[in-house]
């Protein structure tokens, strides 16, 4: 591979097959098949009391129908400008004010919401709305129609995750608007649920989507789920007790796109390291913490938001109480390319 400057009789020769859109290869090679993953996302952590009064701020500037979706997005320190958090995937926190609908539209990215603050404000997908609490992970299937409202008298904050930059990369995206502010409902509120996420699924049922039916899975019922298994003590060495979200009618993730996980770290835990090549994006649902990420150290609390990058080794602690930790990445896009590592570290 060439690392020296190249010599003028290679560079007239670049620039006239240049001509006709062609390049050497072992000038670029080393940057293109590197031995291992070397990501533009820099670890990155939002507080969220930091920039909750900029959220709020928003929604004196536009309203949610304007804005269609008003969100401020979470920009990678090392990607700015272009609206992603991590390589393949994009974060915003979105704002719904009491009376306030954003509109009904929809699109082949697949979304998520976490919700943040505020209970009661509903999310309509395909037919049927649910009414969303903190800690609710809510799931938007690709070319669903959503539209979401706030019938609480309070601000609510969500936070959105999509896989806009991989799409985007593969050149897939197709939306449209509803024609109207809110889709028409089909189905009662928490069918989907019901008929799902409770250990059954209707018989003779054939899934036509790549995506779970189940479209709320409720942190009450997570949370009372970690509680019970806490009782267990089988504490992974670098992932406390961490479940992923799965879709019942298949096992596989929720998502095809995304992978989400809930996580206790118990009082007083601190994790081995661990790196995989998935950047992953978490949020701080309970307790107190920090993550020492390659030589940073981020100290976490609830609803703060922070980004472990591809490949970089990382650890947690849980300090004064039980920490929960929600986090999502594009794990199930690698692992079916076959293309997934983690590592751990030795002990
Ligand atoms: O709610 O459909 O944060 O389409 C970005 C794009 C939210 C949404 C975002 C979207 C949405």
């Amino acid at each position: 591979m060439a690392t020296e400057t190249p010599n003028a009789e290679r560079l007239a020769f670049y620039e006239r097959i240049g001509k006709h859109d062609m390049t050497p290869l072992w000038e670029v090679m080393q940057g293109l098949v590197v031995p291992e993953p070397k990501s533009p996302c820099l670890p990155a952590l939002w507080h969220y009391d930091d920039i909750r009064p900029y959220v709020l701020e928003a929604g004196e500037l536009i309203t949610a129908k304007e804005a269609e979706r008003r969100v401020l997005v979470l920009e990678n320190p090392g990607m700015r400008g272009e609206s992603r958090i991590t390589r393949t995937l994009y974060a915003g926190l979105q704002l719904i004010l009491p009376g306030e609908v954003a509109p009904s539209h929809r699109h082949t990215q697949s979304a998520l919401r976490f919700v943040i603050e505020g209970r009661g404000a509903y999310t309509a997908v395909d037919g049927e709305r649910t009414l969303m609490e903190p800690g609710d992970f809510v799931i938007m299937p690709q070319w669903t129609w959503h539209d979401h409202g706030n019938e609480s008298d309070a601000p609510m904050v969500w936070l959105d995750g999509l896989d806009i930059p991989l799409v985007q990369l593969l050149d897939a995206s197709f939306a449209e608007p509803y024609g109207a502010d809110e889709q028409i409902l089909t189905r009662p509120e928490e069918d989907a649920l019901a008929r799902y996420g409770s250990g059954l699924l209707p018989v003779d049922y054939e899934t036509r989507s790549v995506t779970s039916p189940v479209f709320n899975y409720p942190y009450a019922r997570t949370r009372e789920a970690l509680e019970t298994m806490k009782r267990a003590e089988a504490w992974d060495p670098c992932h406390g007790l961490k479940m992923k979200y799965v879709n019942p009618v298949n096992g596989d993730y929720a998502m095809p796109t995304m992978a989400t996980f809930m996580q206790l770290l118990p009082k007083g835990f601190e994790s081995s390291p661990y790196r995989s090549t998935d950047g992953t994006i978490y949020v701080c649902v309970e307790g107190r913490g920090q993550t020492a990420v390659g030589e940073q150290t981020f100290d976490w609390g609830p609803r703060d938001i922070f980004v472990v990058p591809s490949w970089a080794w990382h650890h947690h602690v849980a300090r004064t109480d039980d920490a929960v930790l929600f986090s999502f990445s594009d794990r199930p896009v690698q692992q079916k390319l076959g293309l997934w590592r983690e590592e751990r570290q030795a002990a």
